[in-house]
């Protein structure tokens, strides 16, 4: 690597409580148990090392290339306990900013610092961030099913289990395959084939139905429990307007993805016509994707997760612009997003003063025991562990067993053929 005027890796600071922390290596780990997940290992010449998760659903490659081709070379010599510098370094440096490819390659850098930095220290994660705000994270839980019958049922299932929010989403009369209507009753997972699964949506029939589903819940199970639903950009934003106006009786702790989320604009228009909270932004990668609607107050949630947001470094700076607003954070943690970025953003959330909710949606035994884990789930609340770093890590002899299996998200169509927002 050359090195210019400026060497921020060759110089020992003096006068840190953490001696140097050199990279002396930084690998990519594909493994797939059960599902794919890419995994960045850095390790530095204290024989200290950390783990960040950089898996992007259907595009696992794209950001193992990226990184093994643009981000590992210049990270070899830097000195791991500078995260800011390296962020910056990887961002502004790249001149070609932003994107799901970058910004989680970034994301697992800096995840893997963070982790490196409080084992150095040990430290849990969140005692760096700014320490604990509260004694436990409150997740919701994903239950769906093919009925309304057995939708409820699986709602149900979540409360005895101790849930204190559950989202519900139900295959719909006349659609084939609706988005988040899984094929057993715990692991929903769309990226189920080489190309792409096609699948047929009518909007029409989905708002028909889908306020009969929330009206059958709050019979049945009261208004103590919280109920989300996540839209999944369906909806056009005056029909977003409209099922949010009428889903109000049934007072959703928020509605996800009302409307495709590239266009903040159109969240005014959902905004003006409804009271049901919006969260939206599990598809954004940076701030400025979300600045629109944050400081025009357009949404309740941000749903920003610590993988697709660049890591920790960034996601805070999200949370905490945020804030100003009063907008609370809900970080998307469906199983795409692997055990190690769930571990970090339950440290993220252990601390955030903002903090909304947490997607939980378990992960599969295999992937359980591939990644050991330190988080923990009881009466409805999970733990991130109190042990150095995230507590999340990679059993790599077994990751080997895993090989990677290609695969993609379904798409979508209307009913005349258009193609459409899965
Ligand atoms: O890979 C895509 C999934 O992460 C996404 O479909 C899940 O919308 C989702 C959610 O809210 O968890
Ligand atoms: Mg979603």
């Amino acid at each position: 690597m050359s090195q210019s005027v400026f060497t921020p890796h060759s110089k020992a600071s003096q006068g840190s409580s953490i001696p140097p922390l050199k990279i002396r290596s930084a690998r990519v780990i594909v493994t797939s148990p059960g599902r794919n997940f890419v995994t960045l290992k850095i390790e530095t010449d204290q024989g200290v090392y950390g783990i960040g998760d950089a898996t992007l659903n259907g595009r696992e490659k794209s950001v193992v290339a990226y990184l093994e081709d643009h981000v590992i070379p210049v990270l070899i010599g830097r000195d791991a306990r500078r995260i800011e510098d390296i962020w910056q370094y990887l961002y502004r440096g790249a001149y070609w900013r932003r994107g799901p490819v970058t910004m989680r390659a970034i994301a697992a850098v800096d995840v893997a610092l963070w982790d490196i930095k409080a084992k150095a220290l040990g430290a849990p994660l969140y005692d760096l961030l700014g320490g604990k705000s509260r004694e436990g994270v409150m997740v919701y839980g994903h239950a769906n099913g093919e009925t309304l019958e057995d939708t409820l049922e699986a709602v149900g299932r979540y409360i005895e289990a101790g849930y204190k929010a559950v989202r519900a989403q139900s295959g719909v009369p006349g659609v084939d395959l609706a988005y988040g209507v899984g094929r057993g009753d715990l692991y929903y997972e769309p990226a189920d084939a080489q190309l792409p699964t096609e699948t047929v949506w009518s909007t029409r029939k989905y708002m028909n139905y889908l306020p009969n589903l929330f009206e059958a819940l709050r019979k049945r199970y009261g208004f103590d429990v919280e109920l989300l639903h996540d839209g999944h950009h369906r909806m056009t934003p005056l029909e977003a307007a409209q099922l949010g106006k009428r889903l109000e009786p049934y007072q959703l702790f928020w509605l996800e993805d009302a409307t495709q989320a590239e266009n903040q604009d159109a969240f005014r228009l959902i905004r003006s016509h409804t009271t049901t909270p919006l969260a939206v932004g599990e598809v954004f990668n940076t701030i400025w994707d979300a600045k629109d609607l944050i400081q025009e107050q357009l949404i309740d949630y941000i749903r920003t997760s610590v993988v697709a947001a660049g890591g920790l470094t960034h996601l805070r700076r999200i949370a905490d612009f945020a804030s100003v607003w009063q907008i609370k954070t809900g970080c998307h943690g469906a199983t795409d997003l692997s055990p190690v970025t769930m571990g970090a953003a339950l440290h993220f959330d252990t601390w955030v003063p903002n903090f909304g909710i947490q997607e939980y949606m378990r992960h599969t035994a295999e992937t359980d025991a591939v990644f050991p884990h330190a988080y923990s789930f009881s009466d409805g609340l999970m733990h991130p562990g109190d042990g150095p770093g995230h507590g999340v890590d990679l059993d790599e002899a077994l990751a080997a067993k895993y090989p990677y299996d290609p695969r993609q998200l379904p798409v979508a169509r209307l009913e005349d053929g258009t193609m459409w927002n899965w």
